[in-house]
C-alpha cells in the first residue's frame, strides 16, 4: 500500500488527546523507583488507546512509514517545571506528557533503558548544558548536533526513540535522514560499497564513563547499509565512525554532504512527541541559542525495542536496564 506524507504525522483530536491524559493518570507508579510496576502500567494503558491512535503506531511499527518518523501531535503540556541546565534532575519524568509518551512507546515496542545512559533511568532529560554547549551530545546547544543512529556502536541500541517536547524553541530544528532517502539519492556502486563492513565505531563519550565493556571501546567493522534494498536500513554516525579504508572514508564525507539536501526538518512545539525508527533513520538537530534561565527548549527521551530477547543476557532477571558493560 502506498502511504501519503500525512502518515507520518498524527494530530490528535480533543477527544483523543482527553482520552491519552485519563490513561497518562493510570500510571501511578514512578518510573525512578519503580521502572517495573510503571512499564506494567504503561502496558495495561497502551491497550485502551484510542483505536486511530494505535493503528497508526502498529503501521508505523511495521515499516517505519514514508519517512522512518511518527510526529504525534495535539496534546495540551500543561504547567512545566523550568527547564534544568543538565539532565541529573530527572524531572521530564515527572509529567504527563512523559507518560502518554510511555504509553504510545508501549504501543510500539517494549520501553528500555540503559545504565551507561542518563543514569539507566527510563526517560532522560534533553536539556542545554552549559558545560556540553559544543559537545556532539544531546545536551549540546552552540553546535550542530550531528546526524547519527543513536547508539551506533552498540548492538542492543533502541529500534525507536521517541522525543515529548515540554518546551519549544522555534529556532532549534530535529533533522532527520531515511535510509531509503539516502539509498536512491546516491549512485549504486556507492550503495554496494556501504554494504561492506568497511566502517569502525566507537563508543560515544557519554557511555565512556561506563565499566569495562564486554565487546571493548573499538567496534566493527560493520556496514553503513544493511537490509532489503525496498527496506535498507543505516548504522551511521559522523563522529563515531571511521573507514578501514581511504575509499571508505570518503563515503562517510558523501553521506555528511548529502545529508543537508536529503534531511526532513522538524521544529518540535510544546505537546509533540515525535518517534524516530532507529533503524531506517538517522536524526540530528541545529545549534541554537540557550539562555539557561529556565526557558529553554525542555524534551523528554525514552527508548523502545521490538522484543527484550534480544538483550536478555544484559539486564538483570526482570530488568528493563541494559548493564553498561554489555553496551
Ligand atoms: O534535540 C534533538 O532534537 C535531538 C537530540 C538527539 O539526538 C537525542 O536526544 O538523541
Ligand atoms: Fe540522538
Amino acid at each position: 500500500m502506498r502511504r501519503s506524507p500525512a502518515d507520518s504525522r498524527l494530530v490528535l483530536g480533543a477527544d483523543e488527546a482527553a482520552r491519552l491524559l485519563r490513561l497518562a493518570r493510570t500510571l501511578a507508579a514512578d518510573p525512578a523507583v519503580e521502572p517495573l510496576a510503571f512499564c506494567a502500567q504503561a502496558r495495561a494503558a497502551a491497550r485502551c488507546v484510542p483505536r486511530r491512535v494505535a493503528a497508526s503506531l502498529r503501521r508505523f511499527a511495521v515499516d517505519g512509514g514514508v519517512g522512518a518518523s511518527l510526529l504525534v501531535a495535539g496534546l495540551p503540556v500543561g504547567r512545566v517545571p523550568p527547564t534544568p541546565t543538565n539532565n541529573g534532575s530527572h524531572v521530564g519524568e515527572t509529567t504527563e506528557l512523559a507518560r502518554v509518551q510511555a504509553i504510545l512507546g508501549s504501543v510500539l515496542g517494549e520501553l528500555i533503558a540503559y545504565e551507561a545512559e542518563g543514569a539507566g533511568r527510563l526517560f532522560q532529560d534533553v536539556v542545554p548544558n552549559p558545560a556540553l554547549a559544543d559537545r556532539q551530545q544531546s545536551q549540546s546547544s552552540a553546535v550542530e548536533l550531528e546526524c547519527h543512529t543513536e547508539q551506533a556502536f552498540s548492538p542492543l541500541r533502541p529500534d525507536w526513540l521517541s522525543l515529548a517536547c515540554l518546551r519549544d524553541d522555534p529556532r532549534a530544528v530535529t533533522y532527520l535522514m531515511s535510509a531509503r532517502a539516502l539509498t536512491a539519492a546516491l549512485p549504486h556502486a556507492d550503495i554496494a560499497r556501504l554494504r561492506e563492513p568497511l566502517w569502525e565505531l566507537e563508543v560515544d563519550e557519554s557511555f565512556r564513563h561506563a565499566a569495562e565493556f564486554v565487546l571493548g571501546e573499538h567496534r566493527g567493522p560493520v556496514p553503513v547499509v544493511h537490509g532489503p534494498a525496498h527496506d535498507p536500513r543505516i548504522v551511521f554516525d559522523s563522529d563515531l565512525m571511521s573507514g578501514v579504508t581511504s575509499d571508505a572514508h570518503a563515503l562517510l564525507a558523501e553521506i555528511a554532504r548529502a545529508y543537508p539536501r536529503l534531511r526532513s526538518a522538524h521544529v518540535l512545539r510544546a505537546g509533540d512527541i515525535l518517534f524516530v525508527d532507529n533503524r531506517r533513520a538517522v536524526h540530528g538537530r541545529s545549534p541554537f541559542a540557550a539562555r539557561y534561565d529556565g526557558t529553554d527548549r525542555f524534551l523528554v527521551r525514552g527508548f523502545v525495542v521490538a522484543s527484550l530477547a534480544r538483550s536478555a543476557h544484559a539486564r538483570a532477571v526482570g530488568s528493563r536496564t541494559v548493564v553498561a558493560r554489555f553496551s
